[in-house]
């Protein structure tokens, strides 16, 4: 079993994308540890995307993060990080495959919907993040 960290990004909040989202990983059978709807601060920001903080796209990016409220989700599953990734689709909208949530529903990069952690060892860094220990079920 694994769980893994998955954002629904504002763009999918405003778009009323919740529960197309949410039914996705549940339809798979998939378990939902913890779910809050908040912003995402600034500070956070930096911390969760501290890969990318230098990159030229970063800026725009928490812009666009920390612009307006988010869900957070840990899910899990086996292999639930690598299925996670595999059901959201490829980084850029052009890429993703139909079928995925990026595929059937982002248009451009940044406004991509979904965030899912990339390994196990992201996937640990970010619940950390985002939930405390006795918030997962
Ligand atoms: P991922 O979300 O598929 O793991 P990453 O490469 O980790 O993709 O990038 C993090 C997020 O940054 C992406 O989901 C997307 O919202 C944004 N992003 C990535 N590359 C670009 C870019 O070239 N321009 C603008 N935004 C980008
Ligand atoms: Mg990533």
């Amino acid at each position: 079993m694994e769980t893994t960290l998955v954002l629904i990004k504002p763009d999918a909040v405003k778009r009323r994308l919740i529960g197309e989202i949410v039914k996705r990983f549940e339809a798979k059978n998939l378990t939902i540890r913890a779910m809050k709807l908040m912003k995402m601060s600034s500070e956070l920001a930096d911390k969760h995307y501290a890969e990318h903080v230098q990159k030229g796209f970063y800026g725009e990016l928490k812009a666009f993060m920390t612009g307006s409220p988010l869900v957070a989700l840990a899910v899990a599953g086996p292999d639930a990080v690598n299925l996670v990734r595999k059901m959201m689709g490829a980084t850029k909208p052009a890429d993703s495959a139909p079928g995925t949530i990026r595929g059937d529903f982002a248009l451009i990069v940044t406004e991509n919907l979904v965030h899912g952690s990339d390994s196990l060892d992201s996937a640990k860094r970010e619940l950390a993040l985002w939930f405390r220990e006795d918030e997962l079920v």
